[in-house]
């Protein structure tokens, strides 16, 4: 395993072009004082306020200018840096999420009414499958504030989200080379859904999402690798059975449905019991921190796994 970890592409497609950029940007991006936003200053509109809340992770915050130029978002390309580099011109507003499927009541939320939900900050850990980490000031609200507004029906069981197309504003959406295939998916269960962990973000360091971030909302489940917080929501499905993630259809060898944040089950090519901490001391210092189960927050979801063997379902 390298000392810094891989996109996850599959390793046939990993190239000493892609690793060489994925370390440069870091180290660049984080040395840089002062850096400055170049061409995403858009999403930085007004400043946003969400009320103080319990979920507070007591951890120094990874800087803003790592959250927001360090980034997985392979819409805009694969590379840490392609996000804050591609997204200028994407257009965050107008905006609106379908809720659909096993419902009561389906409904398109605009984004208006989605910015005058309950807004909270929430400071979270965030871990990526590639095993690196930050501490993130978001705002947003509990993702069970718009499904109780739906009234699923009985026989729903799981809840699936969909990231927008639109190949004009995402460069990774268009040319020869294809990451994945759109639109990127991804779904929890019903009761991980309904979690009071479970947020979708609309903003992160007092202000609205930047593009590079999911902009304008995004879903944040803080104790699942980072692939699972899907950028950019257009729908939201109530569905009966287990949904199709992007992840687990390009490599299910090497990604799970539940993902489960979890250092004794290693990826198939890299060790997960340690994670490097985004900002912290350099590629190669002592930024090395140990991983824990759910990513710190077994004490709130653990008991929704009872009885289920965590290394089949990983
Ligand atoms: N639509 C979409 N959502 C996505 C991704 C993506 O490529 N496309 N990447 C995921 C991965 S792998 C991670 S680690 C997080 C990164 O979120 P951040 O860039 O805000 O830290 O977004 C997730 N959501
Ligand atoms: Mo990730």
């Amino acid at each position: 395993m390298p000392a810094y970890c891989p996109p996850h592409i599959p390793a046939s497609e990993i190239t000493p072009k892609n690793l060489y950029l994925s370390r440069r940007s870091f180290v660049g991006g984080a040395a840089a004082a002062g850096f400055a936003f170049a061409g995403t200053g858009q999403a930085f509109a007004s400043p946003l306020a969400g009320k103080p809340s319990d979920y507070k992770v007591d951890e120094k915050l990874t800087p803003k200018e790592a959250v927001t130029t360090y980034n997985n978002f392979y819409e805009f390309g694969v590379n840490k840096e392609d996000p804050s580099q591609n997204a200028g011109s994407f257009k965050p507003t107008p905006w609106s999420i379908k809720v659909d499927g096993l419902v009561g009541k389906p409904k398109e939320f605009g984004l208006d009414e989605l910015m005058k939900m309950s807004l909270e900050d929430r400071t979270y850990r965030m871990r990526c499958v590639e095993g690196w980490s930050m501490v993130i000031p978001w705002i947003g609200f509990p993702l069970s504030a718009i499904l109780d507004q739906v009234e699923p029906q009985g026989s729903a069981k799981y809840v699936s989200f969909e990231t927008v197309v639109r190949p004009e504003e995402m460069p990774g959406q268009k040319g020869f080379f294809q990451p994945l295939p759109w639109p990127y998916v991804e779904g929890l269960r019903l009761d991980e859904a309904r979690n009071p962990l479970t947020i979708l973000a609309v903003g992160l360091y007092g202000e609205t999402l930047p593009n590079q971030n999911g902009a304008p909302i995004r879903l944040v489940v803080p104790w699942k690798y980072g692939f699972k917080s899907i950028k950019s929501i257009v729908k939201i499905s109530l569905v009966e059975k287990q949904p199709q993630t992007t992840w687990k259809n390009s490599n299910a060898r090497e990604y799970g449905f539940y993902s489960n944040v979890n250092p004794a089950v290693d990826h198939p090519r890299w060790s997960q019991a340690t994670e490097q901490r985004i900002g912290e001391g350099g590629l190669f210092g002592s930024n090395r921190h140990p991983t824990l189960p759910f990513n710190g927050y077994a004490d709130q979801v653990a008991s929704l796994y009872a009885g289920m063997d965590l290394k089949a379902n990983y």
